[in-house]
């Protein structure tokens, strides 16, 4: 197995079978929690249940390694995990992304596009830095409402009621996350960037993907 994120010495090659499969069973576990949901809005979601999924998985980097492709001259990449059918529809109800962090690197601070994001860590520690939606008229620096850092196994929950947020990798090595969108309107419209002197918004049409399904796409 290669494995962008790791460096050599890091890296270990498995022969359970019991093991690699662990993530991949969290995804088809996620999947399945999203089933009954009509998949055109996002208010039929139980967050509970996929917060306590993510919890009872213990990450090793040996299962999700093959997803995560690190890029130091980006924030971070966007690689995707899955795009899934919950069992009761064939509509696309989720997304779910492995996200790999710079070192002293982030994202803009955006938005969620009406959506429920769930975020797993699954390597490393990242500072995600919260802000009021800015107030459309007018032009001022963008508030911060809290600063919170979330450590290897913890479970964080953001959607646009809470506000918008901006991630970032303090660490001086990769970091990695787990992200279930539910809808995936990002994936389908972009989102919102804002900034931070100005609370100016600009629409970002596409959100790309670094890789898809462990092969690099660089969009
Ligand atoms: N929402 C960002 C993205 O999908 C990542 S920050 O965590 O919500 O690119
Ligand atoms: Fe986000």
């Amino acid at each position: 197995m290669t494995c962008t994120v790791l460096k050599p010495l890091q890296q270990q090659e498995t022969s359970d079978e019991t093991k690699m499969d662990r993530f991949d069973k969290l995804v088809e576990t996620l999947k399945d929690i999203l089933g009954p949901s009509s998949g055109i809005t996002s208010d039929d979601v139980d967050v509970g249940d996929l917060m306590d999924a993510m919890e009872q998985y213990t990450s090793d980097d040996r299962e999700w390694c093959p997803y995560a492709m690190a890029d130091d001259s980006r924030g971070y990449t966007r690689n995707l995990v899955d795009e899934g059918n919950g069992k009761s529809n064939l509509k696309v109800v989720t997304v779910q992304l492995i996200l790999v962090w710079s070192p002293g690197k982030g994202s803009p601070i955006h938005d969620h596009g009406n959506a429920h994001c769930v975020m797993k860590i699954l390597r490393g520690t990242l500072t995600e830095t919260r802000y009021d939606f800015p107030d459309g008229d007018r032009n001022k620096p963008m508030e911060i409402k809290s600063i919170s850092h979330h450590k290897e196994n913890a479970v964080a929950y953001m959607a646009d009621e809470l506000g918008v947020h901006r991630v970032s990798n303090e660490g001086s090595d990769f970091a990695v996350s787990l992200h279930l969108y539910t809808p995936p309107n990002v994936a389908k419209s972009g989102c919102h960037i804002f900034d931070l002197r100005s609370g100016k918004k600009s629409y970002v049409p596409k959100c790309g993907y670094y890789s898809r399904y462990g092969h690099l796409v660089k969009e």
